[in-house]
């Protein structure tokens, strides 16, 4: 196998170079440039340098680690058809990570017995992250074509170029992947875009798309929405994420409150009741001596009776309630100094809780 991986990539120029492709030197020879990440694996200096691992398609399952800087060989286990972005960790790692590979058709023994040379024999598909594609984007056109080549711009390729880049892993294939930083790769067991290597690393059900059951699929938690897929409520202030983020785009829209923020017009009270963890402004600890007990006690006690805006925590702005995504939801007054009007307190313009001084607690 490993004869084979060094053949191919010899005449990744030929094969890029025939299918119209802009290629960009990688930079395997004379030390010319200093990524480790192409063409190490055909620079006979370096070539007995190099580990290689292999993956077989068992361990796709659990799933492996793609360690920086090593030859890996990896085979897609059958009956499985897989996103690359997704097997090889997911979308943030596609934009941050320089990583490219090379996937075998299968024919390439035939092909070679059948007197086929050069990149007639491989015929299978390269890959590449977007993090390496903009990299060879932005590198110096090369003087020197004899180099081994990468893509430059897929969206400059032709129909032909971009058939041959495999974006679909497909059943039983074998393929090829050097990767600059290390990638957590796997199948998804339950389509959440979250590889199983993933779920195991954040925690996660692989067989279930949502393991909080917050309506928003693990995969969109991690990549999207950016919220905690094992928390239901993110933030703690009493609204689901998905309550707050509606859209689960990952942006607060005018109709929406922050999923990641307690208090998102930050106007003192909190987007819920006020109850959620998320809501500490509205707390304080308070300490006494326990007669019956003997010693210093101390609880997390309200110090304000007003706290929280959506009361029935339903995501709408009911009767009475005022309105988590607007300061000052009826105008002029804000909503902190509103419902503190409300319940009698002095009015205090300018000032917000929690900084409002605070008189005694009304009876209860
Ligand atoms: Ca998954
Ligand atoms: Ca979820
Ligand atoms: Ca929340
Ligand atoms: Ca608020």
């Amino acid at each position: 196998m490993r004869h084979y991986i060094v053949h191919a990539l010899k005449y990744a120029t030929l094969t890029l170079a025939a299918a119209v492709l802009v290629i960009a030197a990688a930079a395997l020879l004379k030390g010319t440039q200093t990524s480790s990440l192409s063409g190490r694996l055909v620079a006979p200096q370096q070539d007995t340098e190099t580990q290689t691992m292999h993956f077989s398609a068992d361990r796709a399952v659990d799933g492996f680690s793609i360690p920086a800087d090593v030859n890996v060989v990896f085979t897609v286990p059958n009956n499985v058809r897989i996103p690359r972005i997704t097997f090889l960790g997911g979308t943030d790692k596609d934009q941050t990570i320089r990583y490219w590979g090379y996937c075998y058709s299968g024919n390439e023994a035939a092909n070679r017995t059948a007197g086929k040379i050069g990149n007639a024999i491989y015929d299978g598909q390269f890959f590449y992250s977007l993090a390496e594609r903009k990299a060879q984007e932005e590198r110096p056109q090369p003087t020197d074509s004899g180099l081994l080549g990468i893509l430059n711009s897929r969206d400059q390729a032709s129909p032909q170029a971009r058939a041959s880049i495999a974006e679909i892993f497909h059943s039983g294939r074998t393929c090829y992947v050097m990767s600059s930083a290390e990638l957590p790769a796997a199948v998804d067991t339950d389509g959440d875009d979250l590889n199983n290597k993933r779920e195991q690393l954040v925690g996660t059900d692989r067989n279930n798309p949502d393991s909080d059951r917050d309506g928003i699929t693990d995969g969109s938690e991690i990549f999207v929405t950016k919220t905690n897929p094992l928390a239901s409520d993110t933030d703690n202030d009493g609204l689901d994420d998905r309550c707050e983020d509606k859209n689960t785009n990952g942006n607060t829209e005018q109709s929406e409150t922050s999923a990641l923020v307690a208090d998102t017009d930050r106007d003192g009270l909190c987007d819920g009741n006020g109850s959620g963890s998320g809501c500490p402004e509205e707390k304080e600890n308070v300490c006494f001596l326990d007669q019956l007990l003997g010693q210093r006690v101390c609880e997390s006690k309200l110090t304000t009776p007003v706290f929280g805006e959506d009361m029935n925590e339903d995501c709408e702005v009911g009767d009475g309630e005022t309105d988590p995504r607007k300061f000052n939801t009826f105008g002029g007054i804000n909503d902190w100094d509103y419902k503190w009007r409300l319940l009698g307190g002095l009015p205090n313009p300018g000032k917000v809780a929690p900084l409002f001084p605070i008189p005694d607690m009304p009876a209860r």
